[in-house]
């Protein structure tokens, strides 16, 4: 039962979301009285409450979803809440569907998607995995920060081959290098106002860094939002060796590392708009003629389920006209689905550029 400290704050909180007339966030669209006043007295086992759920979209009005699990119960024990946002996000993924298992499919039979070079400057295959047996932002401690850490960091030393690297923990890390790493696009940026305000950046940098391969082409992102990133990248335009690298990688951390999994939501991450494949797979592309106008862009993006982000990704703006172009499907469709989803979406776009 949350305590009435807790039941004030959600109160007042709900009070603010009713008054804001011009909130278009899924929070405001979906917290109705009637689920505000079934979910509002409920705590999870580790004792996160509804407003560990809403606080982040109470205080960013501009949220586009506006909420965050504080454990892997929440989104079982506040699902009157989550289920719908997850129904809206994750178009055509019904309350009453189940996430396909995990199938990478085919990685042979992904492609170069600009073998000339002329519009993609580099590609990025992402997902997300949470640890089994800890909670999300929120609920950590200091001490299962670090302890996270240590054992991501000792796992992923077992790595060999191409994906054998270094760990590179944020504490002690210069300024200077860390702010290298974020403008050349491989390590996350500090905690945004959404992250903060979802309590997701406490005792940084404690128990957060990089892990890369001397290329920089495999990296994995520990206790950034999510407990682990998994990423491969490179320059250009293969999504085939990018997808290739990542699925080695998964393979080969799942065998170390169990990971938090839904029956019915797929792989457990902190946002629900990750969820189930928890795959972002895009391209840092220029297109001059179609990007001329970004609505237009968006607009035909959209047709190909695809999503527009800003040059250093989500909210940002392209800088010298490089968008971030990814699948928004992660659910209810397999990896290999979105990937392809993705690789048919931007070789569409590279048709009409060229058309134009
Ligand atoms: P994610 O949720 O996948 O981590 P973000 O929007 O937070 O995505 O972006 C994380 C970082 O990854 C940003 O620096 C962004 O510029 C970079 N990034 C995303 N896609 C690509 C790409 N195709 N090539 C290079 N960098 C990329
Ligand atoms: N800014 C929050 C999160 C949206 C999804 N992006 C994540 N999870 N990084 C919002 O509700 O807009």
């Amino acid at each position: 039962m949350a305590d009435a400290a807790v039941i004030e704050k959600l109160e007042a909180g709900f009070k603010k979301l009713e008054a804001a007339t011009d909130c278009k966030s899924l929070l405001k669209k979906y917290l109705t009285k009637e689920v505000f006043d079934k979910l509002k007295d409920k705590k999870t086992s580790l004792g996160a409450t509804l407003l560990d759920v809403i606080q982040s979209g109470v205080e960013n009005l501009d949220s586009g979803v506006g909420i965050y699990a504080p454990d892997a119960e929440a989104y079982t024990l506040f699902a009157p809440l989550f289920d719908p946002i997850i129904e809206d996000y994750h178009v055509g993924f019904k309350q009453t569907d189940k996430h396909p298992n995990k199938d990478f499919g085919d990685v042979n039979s992904f492609v170069n998607v600009d073998p000339e070079g002329k519009f993609v400057i580099s590609t990025r295959v992402r997902c997300g995995r949470s640890m089994q047996g800890y909670p999300f932002n929120p609920c950590l401690t200091e001490s299962q920060y670090k302890e996270m850490e240590a054992k991501v960091s000792s796992t992923l030393s077992s790595l060999e081959g191409e994906l054998k690297g270094t760990y590179y923990p944020l504490t002690g890390m210069s300024k200077e290098v860390q702010q290298k790493l974020i403008d050349d696009h491989f390590l996350f940026k500090e905690g945004d106002r959404f992250l903060q305000a979802a309590n997701a950046c406490r005792y940084w940098p404690a128990g957060r860094g990089i892990y890369h391969n001397d290329n920089k082409t495999f990296l994995v992102w520990v206790n950034e939002e999510d407990h682990l990133r998994i990423i491969s990248m490179q320059m250009g335009g293969d999504l085939g060796q990018v997808f290739r690298r990542l699925t080695s990688a998964v393979n080969e951390i799942e065998k170390r590392i169990p990971f938090s999994h839904h029956d019915r939501l797929g792989f457990l991450t902190f946002c629900p708009t990750n969820l189930g494949t928890t795959v972002r797979a895009s391209v840092h592309i220029k297109l001059p003629k179609l990007a001329a106008n970004r609505e237009k862009l968006e607009e035909v993006a959209g047709k190909y389920n695809l999503q527009v982000r800003g040059t250093r990704g989500e909210h940002t703006e392209a800088e010298g006209g490089i968008y971030d172009i990814s699948n928004k499907r992660r659910m209810g469709l397999t990896e290999f689905q979105a990937v392809k989803e993705m690789q048919d979406g931007i070789l569409e776009l590279i048709k009409i550029e060229k058309e134009m």
